[in-house]
């Protein structure tokens, strides 16, 4: 996304995945337990060795008032956090997963934090957590989140930064929003931007590129980069993704249009990072304004104005 147009280097290392099941089974990161593991990594860094899928040690399998657990009827949720050396950040972000009140509306929730490989201990932080630990040795947020989709099998599937810059106590809203829509954007420009933030560069980028996607797509979006996204199980499935790097939201928005998934929004406050980030400002939004652009001129000819209507209905307040 454009988002925060500040320094930083993304740099987009092609090459295959490192994320293969040692046992051969499909690499399905599924509930609350550890179905296979990861390939022994062969880059640097300070972690070498089998990542072993983790527990989700946050539900309390015993709870009086999950009825529809002791039935094997719980829903799940999938919490999904790309992180790049997000030492400093990622522990609160998982704190701050409002599992208690999801469990409590009859939701099990898996925390997944998919790694670029950081050098810092941000992997030993979230696993300490209770997260699971997904390695995508290949560089880019794009290339983490296609690979966590593919991968998890949850009922409702919300994408959120690791750098706690947003509300990560809306997930039971968001959820509640997918029981009727397809898709929920938490939308920092109709909500709120706290002091240092975004700069005033960031928040133009934002806005040009948002209109340029509502342009192009004839769908009413308020925040087309934001890192805050929800989905119901069979909407993802249906998203073809290419993007390797901060294209990544204009592909979400994109896709979910172009596959026909209903989409709504909610407002949301976005806070101020403790670090850079890893977007580079202009090249970054240049390239989301190309590859939307990619993705109108690609697009399967014939959707219908009625196509188009149902697929935003506003901002939830
Ligand atoms: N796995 C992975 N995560 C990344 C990569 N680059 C950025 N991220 C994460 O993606 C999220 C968004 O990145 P950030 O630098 O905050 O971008 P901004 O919010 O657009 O300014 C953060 O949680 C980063 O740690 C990457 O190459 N791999
Ligand atoms: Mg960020």
């Amino acid at each position: 996304m454009w988002r925060s147009v500040r320094t930083g280097l993304i740099i987009t290392i092609l090459g295959r995945s490192r994320i293969n099941c040692v046992d051969g089974r499909a690499d399905t990161f599924n509930g609350n337990y550890a179905v296979g593991h990861m390939k022994k990594r062969t880059g640097g860094g300070q972690r070498a060795g089998n990542i072993v899928l983790r527990h989700n040690v946050r539900v309390d399998n015993d709870k009086e008032e999950a009825p529809r657990y002791r039935r094997g009827m719980m829903e799940t949720v999938a919490v999904v956090i790309p992180t790049l050396n997000e030492a400093r950040a990622i522990g609160k972000v998982i704190d701050q997963i409002p599992v208690d009140e999801l469990l409590n509306a009859g939701l099990t929730t898996t925390a997944y934090v998919v790694d670029g490989c950081s050098t810092d201990n941000t992997i030993d932080i979230a696993r300490q957590k209770g997260a699971h630990i997904i390695i995508e040795e290949r560089r880019g947020k794009g290339a983490a989140i296609r690979t966590a989709f593919r991968g998890i099998d949850a009922d409702y599937v919300v994408m959120v930064d690791g750098d706690d810059t947003y509300p990560v106590d809306v997930v039971p809203r968001m959820v509640r929003l997918l029981q009727t829509h397809d898709v929920v954007v938490g939308s920092r420009l109709k909500g709120r931007i706290e002091p240092g933030a975004m700069t005033r560069m960031n928040i133009v980028g934002n806005r040009l590129l948002t209109l340029l996607a509502r342009l192009l797509f004839s769908v009413k979006v308020s925040d087309v980069c934001t890192g805050l996204w929800g989905f119901r199980r069979d909407a993802i499935r249906r998203l073809e993704l290419t993007a390797r790097g901060f294209e990544l939201e204009a592909d979400l928005f994109a896709e979910s249009v172009l596959k026909g998934c209903s989409i709504t929004e909610i407002p949301i406050t976005y806070r101020a990072r403790h670090d850079r980030p890893k977007l580079v400002s202009l090249r970054d939004g240049l390239k989301i304004g190309a590859f939307l652009f990619k993705k109108y001129l690609h697009q399967p000819r014939g959707r219908t104005a009625a196509s188009r209507a149902k697929n935003s209905d506003g901002v939830h307040k």
